[in-house]
């Protein structure tokens, strides 16, 4: 095999029949029907001179034709980078400036904003509306389709990541073909997918969660997906009699058991739902459990690592844990003094594998502050393993909100605080929130005559997106301090813990 991600998502089944995505309007595509769209793709990018190693950015709404897109770098050895649809053009040309993609694709609403920064950085502008019309879509009805596969092995690169980091810049994760499909794999076998299952498919997929572990998994198995655009409860709960197995977010299940309709009826015939991205809590999967007689499975990953441990797919579930290591993965738990810790006791987790990345693009520095030589990934996740060895994940050392399933990074929002008139200084925290989990709230401290909030929220959501923007403002006289000086945010915390709570009043930007 030349290209052996390529070939088992795809290139294996170039000339099969069976359905890989049920669409909304009840239409089905086939495997062949998506290998031969990814052919027609990989002609584009062949006659736009993409050579193996070079970068194509995607920022574009959910669509078969994007799924298709991903396929095609990989058959042409071009290195994927998707974007979250909600990133600003500022946040855009902070990537663009970094991998110096050749080719940009996006949405037709951010085509004008983004025109002076792909220009800038000489890349190709195209776009891709969630309808797969636009400028895209001529280049590659006009390219002959190519189905030579380019030779890729393990090592070679499939797709760059960002994730922001605790400093507030954010850094391009390398993902190799061995690194993706040695998860993919794994998680086939672990979770018993096979082509009899139907994924209800409702994730975004410029995340590894929606993208490596749910479409690699399914397309591993030769499975298919109900493809929805994006989460509605009233469109899961239409589709779920349908599927056989459903992989979200904990928000997707929390926001399922406030809906009456879905109860044992609607949920009894699936095989398997799994959660992952952020705490699910036990209170959750109990809920759960009650409602449908089904146990949860969560699962923990990450960007740099893809997924790392699952509850067993046999055996018992245990609420508020996130199972045992996947084959292959070796967990290990750190101490302060830099050496692993026994059962039970609690630490850094550290991960490595054959799942584990490759490094920070054009980050030296910052790959050997968290990648150790001995291959081991530094994951700023605190947990222990028990002595059944179970994984339970107890906090994170590294300052970091998790809303809905999306990161995000404390010191990126602060720092553009910190430069709005009227603030002195801010500290961004999270607060439990029912529907997201954690809620991002901002505390200030007043300048002068002191911030306009209505401004501040104006500016924040033309610079950052949407689920990293503040949803309560707070002003206080000060930022707690410890006697190091550094902000207490647990104080914050503490002191902000009820913000969200019903009937809690709400603040400019909320
Ligand atoms: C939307 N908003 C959010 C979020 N999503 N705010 C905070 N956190 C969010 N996650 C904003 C909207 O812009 C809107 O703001 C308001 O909140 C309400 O929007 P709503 O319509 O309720 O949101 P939605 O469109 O229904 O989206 C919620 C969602 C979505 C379905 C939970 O965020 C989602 O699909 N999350 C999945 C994330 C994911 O795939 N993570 C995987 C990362 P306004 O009213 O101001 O307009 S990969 C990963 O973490 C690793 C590898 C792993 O382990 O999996
Ligand atoms: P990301 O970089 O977006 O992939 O986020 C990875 C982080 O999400 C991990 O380092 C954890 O902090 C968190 N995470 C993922 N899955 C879980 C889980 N099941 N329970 C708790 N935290 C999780």
């Amino acid at each position: 095999m030349t290209n052996p991600l390529y070939d088992m998502l795809i290139g294996g089944r170039a000339d099969s029949p069976a359905p890989l995505l049920h669409l909304p309007g009840g239409q089905v595509l086939s495997y062949a029907d998506m290998a031969a769209r990814a052919a027609r793709i990989a002609g584009m990018l062949s006659a736009e001179g993409l050579e193996k190693g070079d970068r194509l950015a995607m920022q574009c709404p959910k669509s078969p034709e994007a799924l298709a897109l991903y396929l095609a770098c990989l058959q042409s050895g071009v290195i994927f980078l998707p974007l979250n649809t909600a990133y600003t053009p500022d946040e855009i040309g902070y990537f663009v400036g970094d991998a110096a993609p050749k080719i940009v694709v996006t949405d037709p609403s951010a085509e004008d904003a983004l025109r002076p920064i792909t220009e800038a950085a000489g890349a190709l502008l195209l776009t891709l509306d969630a309808e797969e019309q636009g400028s895209f879509a001529a280049r590659v009805a006009e390219a002959a389709p190519v189905t030579e596969v380019t030779p890729c092995t393990q090592e070679d690169l499939a797709c760059f990541l960002y994730t922001s980091g605790t400093t507030g810049r954010s850094k391009g994760a390398m993902l190799t073909h061995g690194n993706l499909a040695s998860n993919a794999e794994t998680l086939t076998r672990t979770w018993r997918f096979t082509d009899a299952d139907v994924l209800l498919h409702a994730l975004p997929i410029f995340h590894a969660h929606g993208l490596f572990v749910a479409c690699n998994v399914l397309m591993n198995a030769g499975g298919s997906m109900i493809w929805l655009p994006g989460f509605s409860t009233e469109a899961v709960l239409e589709a779920l009699p349908r599927a056989t197995s459903m992989m979200g977010v904990p928000t997707f299940y929390t926001r399922l058991l406030d809906a009456p309709a879905f109860d044992r009826d609607r949920a009894g015939h699936m095989r398997l739902f799994t959660s992952g991205s952020a705490p699910l809590l036990a209170e959750t999967h109990d809920r759960f459990r009650e409602r449908t007689g089904h146990a949860i499975l969560e699962r923990y990953g990450m960007t740099e690592t893809g997924m790392n441990t699952s509850n067993p797919y046999d055996g018992d579930r245990r609420a508020g844990t996130v199972g045992f290591p996947l084959e292959g993965v070796e967990i290990r738990i750190m101490g302060e003094e830099g050496t692993p810790l026994p059962a039970g006791e609690t630490g850094m987790i550290e991960v490595r594998g054959p799942n584990v990345f490759k490094g920070y693009w054009q980050m030296p520095e910052k790959t050997a502050e968290e990648l150790r030589e001995n291959g081991f990934f530094i994951t700023g996740d605190l947990g222990r393993i028990d002595a059944e060895g179970y994984v339970t994940i107890v906090g994170r050392e590294k300052d970091l909100i998790i809303s809905g399933g999306y990161n995000v990074y404390p010191k990126e929002v602060e720092q553009l605080l910190d430069d709005l008139p009227g603030v002195r200084e801010s500290a961004v925290i999270g607060v439990p929130h029912a529907d997201f989990g954690e809620g991002v709230v901002a505390v200030l401290v007043a300048e002068g005559a002191g911030p306009d909030l209505d401004g501040i929220a104006e500016e924040v959501s033309g610079r950052l997106a949407n689920y990293k923007r503040p949803k309560r403002y707070v002003l206080r006289e000060a930022l707690p301090r410890n006697t190091m000086g550094k902000v207490q945010k647990n104080v914050l915390r503490e002191e902000c813990a009820e913000l969200f709570a019903p009937g809690a009043a709400r603040q400019a930007g909320g």
